[in-house]
């Protein structure tokens, strides 16, 4: 099994202070901005790419992967939303769990289907825990996934959970508020995971400014992940200043 992809990640991250990535989703909406956020990224200085969704709402998807791998000189990786969006243009596929969940099609039932698939393609693959927190807002992975999120008060659940995921084999753990959440990981709780797991972490979901990313940097995150914050017209600006931020070693 290959790890060029993940090590590489690591070794920047170590190199750089933290990872960067931006989070693209190949859904309708995004058809027309897809290479000019592949080129806003690369401008940015973003280590990677993750590529996905819980839901899309049209068949073009497995196109748009295509035209994001054409254009993407730095890693395009799947950030899986379904066993349905796997395909050969990915160099790698978090190959997660919902560990947060106590669903067990999420827990191992969509892994089960995927396998023989991801190994056909010669994918390279990254075992992930996906810890959904509630962000203050029904995130569509809840919806899609049918699990209750952690709450977001209560650190000594979560740091058990990153435990578990680390004693599991995971080697990367995602610590998720949900696409376009209200409230983003508390930095305590990034602070708590990250002092009691030797796995890197990666933050997502609601982080809003470039000084939030920073703040999760300094709590110990390893990567850091945005989508929305970067969608519109300015990303290659404002993708610059998210990048600048994590990257506290430059
Ligand atoms: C979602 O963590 C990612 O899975 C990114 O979230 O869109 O809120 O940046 P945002």
């Amino acid at each position: 099994m290959s790890t060029s992809v993940f090590k590489s990640l690591i070794n920047t991250a170590e190199k750089r202070g933290a990872g960067y990535i931006v989070l693209l989703d190949p859904d309708r909406n995004h058809d027309h901005s897809l290479e000019a956020r592949v080129d806003s990224a690369h401008q940015a200085g973003a280590d990677a790419i993750f590529v996905g969704g819980s839901l899309m709402m049209d068949s073009k998807y497995h196109e748009r992967i295509k035209r994001i791998k054409n254009n993407s000189t730095i890693p395009v990786i799947f950030f899986p939303g379904g066993v349905n969006q796997l395909n050969e243009h990915f160099d790698a596929i978090l190959f997660t769990a919902v560990l947060s969940g106590r669903n067990p099609h999420y827990l191992i039932g969509e892994q089960v289907i995927a396998a023989p698939i991801v190994k056909d393609l010669g994918l390279e693959v990254i075992p992930t825990s996906y810890l959904l927190f509630d962000g203050g807002s029904h995130s569509t992975v809840e919806f899609m996934s049918g699990t209750r999120p952690l709450p977001m008060n209560r650190p000594d659940i979560a740091v058990a959970h990153a435990l578990a995921s680390e004693y599991l084999g995971k080697h990367l753990i995602y610590l998720e508020a949900g696409s376009g959440a209200k409230d983003s990981v508390p930095n305590e709780t990034v602070k708590s995971i990250c002092g009691q797991v030797s796995v890197p972490v990666l933050v997502g979901g609601g982080i809003k400014t470039p000084e939030d990313a920073r703040e999760k940097v300094k709590a110990g995150a390893s990567f850091i992940v945005t989508g929305t914050a970067v969608e519109d017209g300015e990303s290659s600006h404002v993708m610059k200043a998210f990048s600048d931020a994590v990257h506290v070693k430059e």
